[in-house]
């Protein structure tokens, strides 16, 4: 037993003044009797046995159901190191004021000590944390979304020492008593009153993206809000992909693509679905691990056809949060077959209450289940990387692809994203906002700084991954997508290596390289040439004064700003001429 982690669990005892403490050990039989209580209590109801074994649905209060932006913080001792793009508080009143939310928080709640390893355990780049929780309902997700959890985690962190200590309750699940703290320079997370998702599941947004954000930039790496694939083309070659969209704007689907028939040969295979750590390697490559075991995933919108392989994923030894019920008691959500008869909240389905499956709702499920499930993703030294995707959901101006002339420009490309709203975050659908890298909500600390970054890794690169942006989403005037999306984006994904083999040709725009219509593989697709060139097109004005805004949010940075981004920026407007 590591000294410092029983010390730590001593001092939330006296705190939270818990009735019991249970330390998990993460194996098979726990698993089990956890269940068997959830079950027991009625927060987990088992769903139909026969076709989906081992399966339940949980649902979380309806003032619970996603991330609460406006509730997170990051608390670093001088405000201007956690940035125009965090909430700030500084960490003594931070303390102060979650340490008396905390004050027996736990009474006669167990509080469950939850080591887990993010990173395959044997990995010199995974990093182990320990999450104190008093819902048995967060361990079981822990135990499916991070590796080692229990003893092995446990036996790692006796060997190196450090850890972050994430500590979490689910409170009164009150909106005005929830607070999502961080404190990276003391490699620790305070979570109070809610018990959703990248609340609550600590090792996740919490751990893997903001206090890894933070060290990484000391450390000389990157912790990125990115899936992870393998693309094997007929040819018999694979490439490492990652790529960065905001949150439930593509990254599951993306990560378990299944290739169009119109496209033999082809395979994509799953390293990761929403995290990548990546570090620059000695042969001046881009690495990467998925830090994560599984994948808490958006449930609606997945069926047999957008999704072959998740659909089947789901399908057993899985928890569902916040779908809904058909009258045999499978899950349902909004784009599957067949009819809702209970909704996410538990009531009789009507339609005038809403969708019958929360927006947001979600599976969790070990990456062990995905069919296309990529081995490399327990290679402790990762993958090297040969390109990296941005992208955002848009309903206008960005473009089906492109592509960054150079790394330099590839972080511009990366801190312009930009993505309409989505149920993944408590607040309005649908409103276009900035998301550099798809890290508005995750960057542990200062986007000036984060981007400078960015600029510096690219120096240590001697071959840097390609940079393109993408959009799926381009809607036309009656709000219809225009590119069909799921499957097919392995046409875009094909282009993107053949570029990366310098085979695929490209014309050069002012935003960058762009295909000619001709250069996609669109056969079979049956999409109306018009289409493709609305999707290719580069509207000069609009994006002359997305360059302009995006001018005006790098100015909130002040002097902390990288003049080599400013310098990058004047350079696109300049080729507009
Ligand atoms: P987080 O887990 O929140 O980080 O989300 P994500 O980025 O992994 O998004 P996910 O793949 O779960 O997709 C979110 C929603 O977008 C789902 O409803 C999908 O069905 C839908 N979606 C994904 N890919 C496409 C696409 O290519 N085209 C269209 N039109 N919709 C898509
Ligand atoms: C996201 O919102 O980007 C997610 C879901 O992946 S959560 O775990 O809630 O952060
Ligand atoms: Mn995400």
């Amino acid at each position: 037993m590591p000294e410092a982690v029983d010390r730590w669990v001593q001092e939330v005892r006296a705190l939270t003044e818990p009735a019991r403490v249970h330390w998990c050990t993460g194996t098979e039989t726990e698993a089990a009797e956890l269940t068997a209580q959830l079950v027991k209590s009625g927060e987990f109801l088992p769903l139909n046995a026969e076709r989906f074994p081992r399966c339940y649905l949980y649902r979380s209060d309806p003032n619970d159901v996603a991330r609460v932006e406006h509730l997170t913080f990051v608390c670093t001792r001088s405000e201007a190191d956690a940035g125009p793009n965090n909430h700030w508080m500084a960490p003594q009143a931070a303390h102060q004021k979650m340490d008396a939310l905390f004050k027996g928080a736990m009474r006669g709640r167990t509080l469950y000590v939850v080591p887990y390893c993010m990173g395959p355990i044997g990995s010199p780049y995974a990093r182990c944390g320990v999450e104190i929780t008093d819902s048995p309902y967060v361990a079981l997700n822990m135990r499916m979304m991070t590796h080692g959890m229990g003893t092995a985690a446990l036996a790692r962190i006796a060997r190196e020492g450090s850890f972050v200590r994430g500590l979490h309750s689910t409170g009164e699940l009150d909106p005005e008593r929830r607070f999502i703290m961080h404190f990276p320079e003391e490699l620790s997370i305070k979570s109070y009153g809610s018990g959703y998702g990248g609340n609550a599941l600590l090792g996740k947004k919490c751990h893997a993206l903001r206090i890894a954000s933070y060290q990484a930039r000391s450390e000389g790496w990157l912790a990125e809000h990115m899936l992870l694939l393998a693309l094997d083309s007929p040819a018999g070659e694979t490439h490492y992909v990652a790529a960065a969209f905001p949150s439930a704007c593509g990254k599951t689907n993306l990560a378990m693509l299944v290739p169009p028939a119109a496209m033999p040969g082809w395979k994509v295979r799953t390293l990761g679905d929403d995290i990548a750590w990546l570090h620059p390697g000695p042969d001046g490559r881009l690495w990467a691990i998925n830090p994560e075991a599984g994948y808490f995933g958006v449930a609606p919108g997945t069926n047999s056809k957008s999704n072959r392989n998740a659909f089947e994923m789901v399908r057993h030894d899985t928890i569902f949060t916040n779908v809904a019920l058909t009258k045999n008691g499978d899950p349902w959500w909004e784009g599957m077959e067949g009819e809702p008869a209970i909704d996410w909240q538990g009531r009789p389905y009507d339609p005038k209450n809403g969708p019958a499956a929360h927006p947001n709702s979600r599976f969790t499920v070990s990456a062990r289940n995905n069919p296309s499930y990529a081995t490399e993703a327990d290679d402790p030294a990762g993958v090297p990387i040969a390109a990296i995707i941005f992208g955002g959901r848009r309903r206008a101006l960005a473009p089906l692809v492109f592509e960054a002339r150079n790394w330099r420009h590839g972080v511009l490309v990366g801190s312009g994203v930009a993505s309409e709203t989505t149920a993944a975050i408590t607040g309005k659908v649908g409103v276009l906002r900035r998301d550099p890298m798809a890290m508005k909500p995750f960057a542990g600390y200062n986007f000036a700084d984060y981007w400078q970054h960015w600029l510096s890794v690219g120096e240590r690169l001697a071959k840097p991954p390609k940079v393109f942006h993408v959009n799926w989403f381009r809607q036309d005037a009656a709000g219809k997508f225009l590119w069909p999306g799921f499957g097919e984006n392995l046409r875009v994904l094909k282009w993107m290596m053949e570029r990366v083999a310098g085979r695929a040709a490209a014309h050069e725009t002012p935003i960058g390289f762009m295909p000619a219509r001709a250069d996609l593989d669109t056969q079979g697709l049956g999409l109306a040439p018009a289409t493709l060139d609305e999707l290719l097109a580069v509207d000069a004005p609009a994006w002359r004064s997305d360059l302009a805004h995006l001018g005006g949010e790098f100015d909130q940075y002040g002097t902390r700003m990288p003049e080599p981004l400013r310098l990058e920026l004047y350079d696109v407007l300049r080729r507009f001429g």
